[in-house]
């Protein structure tokens, strides 16, 4: 072979090799890991510095960032480009342990090394998820932590800027102290210390006994979605609810919002924080705490599109008690908010409306569940539900609604109704799938139990077109 073909094909061979390489796709350096008091911090695998640097270079790490405020900064080898073509626009994803019902959310903030002397000491610029408009969301949270100065796991009080206090509970699965404990956190105050950020409320449901649940958030939260297959490099679309290519958490620099809420346009940053968004107890489970394994940074790829519009309602109560509601519905394109765009809505229930300002209108009981649809696109939908109560529409032909009532519950073998002469009843599993329908029941006949497994059920007793809803917990 003629030499200077030969010498050509060894420099491209180097330029190839040193794009792959100098292609910064995971984590390189972890900059700050400051948790939060909490039932994993203190202890391998997941609450030391070590588990800190274990979500460098893979995403198979492991790191906990305790409750409220507990936070890590990290950056890749090589500043994240907010590149137009990278796929949906997603610039990084991040990866965590979530389950499909276990969110446990945290908020992630973006930096630009703008005095360029290689520090994380310029702006922070938070990434605007799907909560970040609720009327529940605080700017500027701050919660103080102190020490309980026990040897082994104790509750760790706390004190939030609001007035309100209340403790991270200890456990008897995690034994060693909760509080970051000097030897291991040099620079965190030994007596009690505060953590600042945005806070979003929980979404936990603890109405079934079997298993608690935490909600996962619409978009833009670490520790939210589950992951999916291989190749990693190639994103969810964090405008659908379903889980494309890799899962995970996908993350796209222009949601960046300064302290003011409005949108900034970076082109690229070169800092990425993470910090537990919730102050939550999930009871048997513990606080909520963000886990991070690792994170990816996304390369362009312009073959691949998808939905790009999104709706967010915020979730209804558990149980409607009045007959107006408040709706609070946003719509996004990219992840930013849009005033304005039209949307149709439609209910399961008769007489259910939206109106133009969202406020939600319901005039009979049982089940609710409203659709918001974009007109211009009818694949952008998103639903909530609720069960609207007898006090919330005050039913006086059934005067009985009240007096309604099912026992023995909780039930095992068998259950009877009293209250009525006779109904028309479904049962319903808490995922809203009818199990039973029996046209006539007849006051205190015995309905059987005993083929149920154990968990919560929805008895729908109706009469004359008229429904009251009642739960029922099968042992
Ligand atoms: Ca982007
Ligand atoms: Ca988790
Ligand atoms: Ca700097
Ligand atoms: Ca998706």
């Amino acid at each position: 072979m003629n030499r200077r073909i030969k010498e050509l094909i060894f420099t491209l061979s180097l330029l190839l090799l040193s794009s792959f390489y100098s292609h910064a796709q995971y984590i390189s350096n972890i900059i700050e890991y400051r948790p939060a008091p909490g039932q994993y911090i203190n202890a391998a695998p997941a609450g030391t510095p070590f588990s800190a640097q274990t979500v460098k270079d893979s995403i198979t790490g492991m790191v906990n960032l305790g409750s409220f405020g507990g936070y890590i900064v990290f950056s890749f080898g090589e500043p994240v480009q907010n590149d137009p073509a990278n796929p949906y626009g997603v610039d990084f994803t991040i990866f965590g342990n979530p389950l499909t019902y276990w969110s446990e959310p945290g908020i992630v903030s973006v930096m630009k090394d703008d005095n360029g002397n290689g520090e994380a000491d310029d702006t922070w610029y938070e990434l605007a998820g799907s909560a970040y408009f609720f009327s529940t969301t605080i700017k500027d949270y701050e919660v103080t932590y102190t020490d309980p100065e026990q040897a082994s796991a104790a509750d760790v009080p706390w004190s939030d800027n609001h007035g309100n206090t209340g403790y991270i509970y200890a456990n008897s699965y995690n034994i060693q102290p909760y509080y970051p404990q000097t030897d291991s956190f040099p620079e965190i105050n030994s007596n009690s210390y505060t953590l600042a950020g945005t806070y979003i409320k929980d979404s936990i449901d603890t109405s079934d006994p079997m298993q608690t649940r935490s909600y996962p958030r619409a978009f833009g939260y670490a520790d939210n979605r589950n992951r999916g297959v291989a190749p990693y490099s190639l994103p969810d679309n964090p405008y659908t609810r379903t889980i494309e290519n890799s899962g995970g958490d996908a993350f796209d620099i222009r949601w960046a919002v300064d302290k003011e809420g409005n949108y900034v346009d970076l082109e690229s940053i070169d800092f990425i924080k993470v910090h537990t968004a919730v102050l939550a107890n999930a009871g048997v489970a513990g606080e909520l705490s963000t886990e991070i394994t690792g994170a990816v940074d996304v390369p362009p790829d312009n073959t691949i599109s998808g939905i790009s519009d999104m709706i967010v309602i915020k979730e209804l109560p558990p149980e409607l008690n009045s007959r107006e509601y408040q709706l609070e519905v946003f719509v996004y394109h990219m992840g930013r908010l849009q005033q304005g765009p039209e949307i149709n809505w439609s209910a399961n229930m008769a007489g259910a409306t939206v109106d133009e300002n969202n406020k939600l209108s319901v005039n009979s009981a049982g089940e609710l569940n409203i659709t918001a649809t974009l007109a211009s696109d009818s694949r952008v939908t998103a639903s909530v539900s609720t069960i609207v109560t007898t006090a919330a529409v005050g039913i006086n032909e059934m005067t009985a609604g009240s007096q309604i009532r099912i026992y023995p519950n909780p039930a095992s073998s068998f259950v009877k109704i009293s209250g009525l002469k006779e109904a028309e009843v479904s049962i319903y599993d808490i995922t809203g799938h009818r199990l039973k329908h029996i046209k006539r029941y007849t006051e205190n006949s015995s309905i059987p139990m005993a083929d149920f497994p154990e968990g919560i059920y929805l008895f729908r007793i109706s009469r004359n077109n008229i429904s009251v809803i009642k739960k029922v917990i099968k042992r």
